[in-house]
């Protein structure tokens, strides 16, 4: 295996003394503009795995993804990834199956991306993995639907009353559970330096994206400075420079 990029095999020396690299798959990560998938293109940087991306544009009105996408997986949404004859898609679960695949040659630093299970790192870990999508995306969803809501064409006499009733579902219902869920990871982040303790976890790639949408979205964001330091570290790491490079910025609205 070559020891910078964990998809590349050896097949021994060539006449000339040289190594001969033959790489088994190519991993093609389907991107979709500022999306969660830039998750996955920062773990493949750190993990050095090769990969290439294919590239979908949102549609400029609605911002959803194209139809294309729905070729790749038919649930039409990015992340997806290609590995050989694997397709894999939701986020979370895509990490796990790099983590799987690539992880355990990861250098010294990322040995943490999967702790032992029984540990309390390992419950940490899987807490935030699924707290990202399974709560948090969803109040950060909501309110860039109804943040959106008044913005869309409607006849002028419409606009007010959606305005209003928007504005009501985010100041009763929406923001207070941002609130709540911000205050909890600035505490969380007051004892740990990434998600799930002292290391980098694969945790930390699944909150990434959360983290920045809670910031761009949230409520009263300066309340929570530790929040805004631990997504200065994130966006310090040279994988994660090397992955917006590539897959473009991850620009919230
Ligand atoms: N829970 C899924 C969510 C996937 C998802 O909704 N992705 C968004 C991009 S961040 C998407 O594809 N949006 C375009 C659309 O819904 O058409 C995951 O974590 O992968």
């Amino acid at each position: 295996m070559n020891p910078r990029h964990p998809n590349v095999f050896s097949t021994g020396l060539a006449p000339s003394g040289s190594r001969r690299w033959i790489m088994l798959f190519m991993i093609t990560v389907h991107h979709l503009e500022t999306s969660r998938s830039q998750r996955v293109l920062w773990l493949l940087e750190e993990l050095g795995v090769l990969y290439e991306i294919q590239r979908y544009q949102r549609d400029p009105k609605t911002r959803l993804a194209p139809a294309a996408l729905k070729a790749i997986h038919p649930l039409g949404k990015s992340p997806v990834i290609t590995d050989g004859d694997e397709t894999v898609a939701e986020s979370g679960a895509i990490l796990e199956y790099l983590v799987e695949r690539y992880g355990a040659q990861a250098p010294g630093e990322l040995a943490h991306l999967q702790s032992a299970p029984g540990t309390a790192q390992h419950r940490q870990s899987r807490f935030w993995m699924h707290y990202a999508e399974g709560s948090l995306m969803n109040w950060l969803v909501m309110k860039l639907v109804f943040v959106t809501i008044p913005t869309q064409p409607m006849p002028f006499f419409v606009r007010p009353i959606a305005r209003k009733l928007c504005a009501q579902v985010q100041a009763k219902l929406i923001d207070p559970n941002i609130v709540t869920a911000m205050a909890f990871m600035e505490t969380h982040l007051g004892s740990h330096v990434w998600f799930a303790g002292e290391h980098l976890s694969i945790a930390d790639f699944q909150m990434s994206f959360a983290v920045e949408a809670a910031l761009a979205r949230g409520v009263e964001v300066a309340r929570f400075p530790r929040l805004a330091a631990y997504k200065a570290r994130m966006r310090a790491r040279p994988a994660y420079q090397r992955a917006v490079t590539k897959g473009g910025p991850v620009v919230m609205s």
